[in-house]
């Protein structure tokens, strides 16, 4: 096969600063995985050697990110950074206020407890960890209303981020619309590997909302990523520039929550955004009791400059084509090989199928755990647990949770390896698959209360 003339990208930057890699021997990392029992987010970031474990807070900034820093109002109230912030916000995202808050989860916490009261419902397109768990301590109950092929790894449909609306109708007509202030809409969605929503369907949710006065909550963490997949799967966005289907998307919500370590291209930050002035009002206050004054949500003023700035660079669509461009580079090189993973290929993270990957393990061995735990151990290369772990335990009847997908993610940070980085993971990964017979199961030793894949460990079952 002979190779196309043109290239349809290559990473639109070059490098300025560098930092050092280390290598480590198989003997250093064995010890290394036992220490951390086996879980990959207690392990030291100095003993991994390709780190994949998030594209959260680890994008490389830009020359003009940091010439922001330095431009940093620290004053307590006012600052001009906050000011630069809330153009910027209204610019790209088009909502009418802004509340800055540390990171997503500190948005999450404050929009749950303004709008959630104790038995409502919030149905939502899948889970995530976090917003979930908050929408769990106010006192609701999430329930799932994505469509089915979502839980299908092997389902090619474009936008497996969907809402199903009958889905979403039923639950309306069994609790009420009384019981649901909100439905709870992801762009990505993460926990389906980084699977789009389309426009349409995003749409008609606005639609079928609004005819039963409920409000929409964006989940804005990824929505670039998503406009992404809309200008190129979605038919009659394929002119549109990414910063208008951006604001498109957001004008079918009402609020939105925003870790702004994702798409802003920064390592700290995130916001609450609205049109709804009451709930500004209360989150307004609300937040200087869990994060720190309006004007800066417990960021220092230099943090919410590089976000301003980091929202120009995100709509360029050299980057944003790069950036998933090199997700799907991975992607399609361990399809080649014949590698379960989840399809479409997502946009911020590759996805192993660990049910698939390592047949012989029952959900309750960690599956995803154990692929991570082994990629780990064979190239010093870091995932992350996307399965059973992560899903946690049904708060009524104390079981754990066990979802259809059993996932290992690979995420890729924004800006940060190169092509030969990538050509390394996939080769690691296809030396774990030839070796999978080998590999033996896990057992849980310890296990946390809340959001228990972060500090769980395990042992090895021999
Ligand atoms: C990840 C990170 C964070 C996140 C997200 C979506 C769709 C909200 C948040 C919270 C970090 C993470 C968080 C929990 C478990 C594992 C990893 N996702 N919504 O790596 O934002 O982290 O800023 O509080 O993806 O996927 P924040």
């Amino acid at each position: 096969m002979s190779l196309p003339n043109h290239r349809s990208w290559a990473e639109p930057f070059k490098i300025k600063v560098v930092e050092l890699l280390k290598q480590t021997t198989r003997e250093y990392r064995e010890k290394a995985a036992r220490e951390a029992g086996y879980n990959t987010f207690l392990l030291k970031s100095k003993d991994v050697y390709i780190d994949l474990l998030t594209d959260s807070g680890t994008a490389a900034m830009s020359d003009y990110q940091w010439a922001g820093m330095m431009l940093g109002d620290e004053a307590y109230a006012g600052s001009e950074n906050f000011y630069h912030l809330e153009s910027q916000m209204r610019k790209y995202y088009g909502y009418k206020y802004l509340v800055p808050t540390h990171q997503g989860r500190g948005a999450e916490h404050l929009i749950s407890r303004v709008m959630i009261k104790p038995g409502d419902f919030i149905p939502g397109n899948m889970y995530f960890t976090t917003t979930r768990l908050h929408q769990e301590l106010a006192g609701g109950s999430f329930v799932d209303v994505i469509i089915d092929e979502a839980h299908e790894p092997e389902s090619t449909h474009p936008f497996k981020g969907n809402v199903d609306l009958q889905k979403l109708e039923d639950l309306i007509r069994e609790v009420g619309a009384m019981k649901i202030p909100y439905i709870s809409v992801a762009a990505t969605v993460n926990m389906a590997g980084g699977q789009p929503i389309s426009m349409e369907n995003l749409k008609q949710v606005r639609e079928l909302s609004s005819k039963h006065g409920i409000k929409v909550v964006l989940d804005a963490a990824r929505a670039v990523e998503n406009a992404y997949f809309i200008k190129v799967r979605e038919k009659c966005f394929q002119d549109r520039s990414i910063a208008s289907i951006l604001k498109e998307m957001c004008s079918y919500t009402d609020t939105c929550s925003m870790s702004a370590k994702k798409d802003l291209l920064v390592n700290i930050g995130g916001f609450l955004a609205t049109n709804d002035e009451d709930v500004f009002e209360e989150v307004r206050n609300l937040v200087v009791v869990y994060e720190g004054l309006h004007t800066y949500g417990g960021l220092a003023g230099r943090d919410m400059e590089a976000m301003a700035r980091g929202m120009d660079e995100m709509v360029d669509l050299d980057h944003i084509h790069a950036r998933v461009g090199q997700v799907e580079y991975v992607g399609s090189r361990l399809l080649n090989e014949g590698i379960p993973i989840v399809v479409p290929i997502g946009g911020h993270a590759v996805f192993l199928n660990a049910k698939k990957f390592l047949p012989n393990l029952k959900q309750l061995e960690f599956p995803a755990q154990t692929l991570a735990a082994e990629l780990y151990l064979e190239s010093g290369i870091r995932g992350m647990e996307r399965g059973i772990v992560s899903a946690g335990r049904d708060p009524e009847t104390g079981d754990h949770k066990r979802p259809k997908l059993e996932l290992t993610r690979l995420t890729i940070p924004r800006r940060v390896y190169t092509q030969a980085h990538m050509d390394v993971v996939a080769e690691s990964v296809l030396a774990v698959h030839e070796r999978r017979e080998k590999a033996s199961g896990l057992r849980m030793t310890y296990e946390p209360k809340y959001l228990r894949f972060f500090q769980a460990r395990f042992e090895k079952l021999t």
